[in-house]
């Protein structure tokens, strides 16, 4: 990638407690220092959701990256694909991802969720995985983690989750700030994991009104390309999926 400045996380920043790591990294203002909290007590979800966490039990980690020139869109979209790769490259275990980033187990319960918020000094990108929770320790029914996914015996250790996921979202990243083939790889590796394509939807837009449509694509810059029971395409930026088992 001739030309191309390949940026990676230089800092590690480990909080025994934090509200949020999103809210940390943002004041801190420092690009690519990592931000970890063994508790974090006031996690933010997106639309103004809650993420819970156990203490101890999962991974709240934050970065900011200087914003990156275009294809903003993107980036939420290969925060998911680098933490399914980091979570296949420890565990061996091959998540769904939803768009537009949630990791889901086959079961179609949820593994990790990610927050990605805009500010002036860059991205804030904030990854929740749950690893070790007992199914009690788990916040909603719907959730799962990764020791209940791969059975007893099999607990990941957490650090070489930081790690591998460190290194895939650089390499994500790096790859779609160089463009041309790179880019394209990691978005073809993007479609190849995202379940949401090609399935049947229901698409809520935040408001609680939600619809049922198909799902045709991720177009290139990140939204997703529906069809309604009238037929025509609609390219959607935000919104909820649920995917629907038919
Ligand atoms: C998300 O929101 O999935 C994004 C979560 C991002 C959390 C990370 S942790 C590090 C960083 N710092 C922060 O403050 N945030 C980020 P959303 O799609 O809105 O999902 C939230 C919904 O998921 C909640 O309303 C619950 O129903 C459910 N939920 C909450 N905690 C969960 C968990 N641990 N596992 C699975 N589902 C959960």
């Amino acid at each position: 990638r001739a030309g191309v400045k390949e940026s990676s996380v230089t800092q590690v920043h480990l909080h025994e407690q934090l509200a949020s790591t999103n809210t940390e990294a943002a004041r801190l203002g420092m690009p690519w220092a990592l931000v970890l909290a063994e508790h974090q007590v006031g996690g933010k979800g997106r639309l103004g959701r809650r993420w819970s966490e156990a203490p101890r039990a999962g991974l709240a980690m934050s970065v900011l990256v200087p914003t990156p020139p275009g294809a903003l869109g993107w980036v939420p979209l290969l925060t998911g694909l680098a933490l399914h790769q980091a979570v296949r490259a420890v565990t061996g275990l091959d998540t769904a991802i939803k768009w537009p980033n949630d990791l889901l187990a086959q079961s179609g319960a949820k593994l990790a969720g990610i927050l990605c918020e805009l500010t002036p000094a860059g991205i804030v990108i904030g990854a929740g995985l749950n690893v070790l929770h007992s199914r009690d320790e788990l916040p909603v029914p719907t959730a799962t983690s990764l020791a209940l996914e791969l059975g007893p015996g099999a607990a990941p250790d957490r650090t070489d989750l930081v790690i591998a996921y460190a290194g895939a979202l650089s390499a994500v990243l790096n790859a779609q700030h160089a463009g041309g083939a790179d880019a394209a790889g990691e978005r073809a590796a993007y479609r190849r994991a995202c379940t949401t394509i090609g399935a049947r939807v229901e698409l809520s837009d935040g408001t609680g009104r939600a619809r049922r449509v198909e799902v045709e694509a991720v177009d290139d810059d990140g939204r997703l390309v529906v069809r309604d029971a009238s037929g025509r395409p609609e390219h959607v930026t935000a919104g909820d999926v649920h995917h629907v088992r038919v």
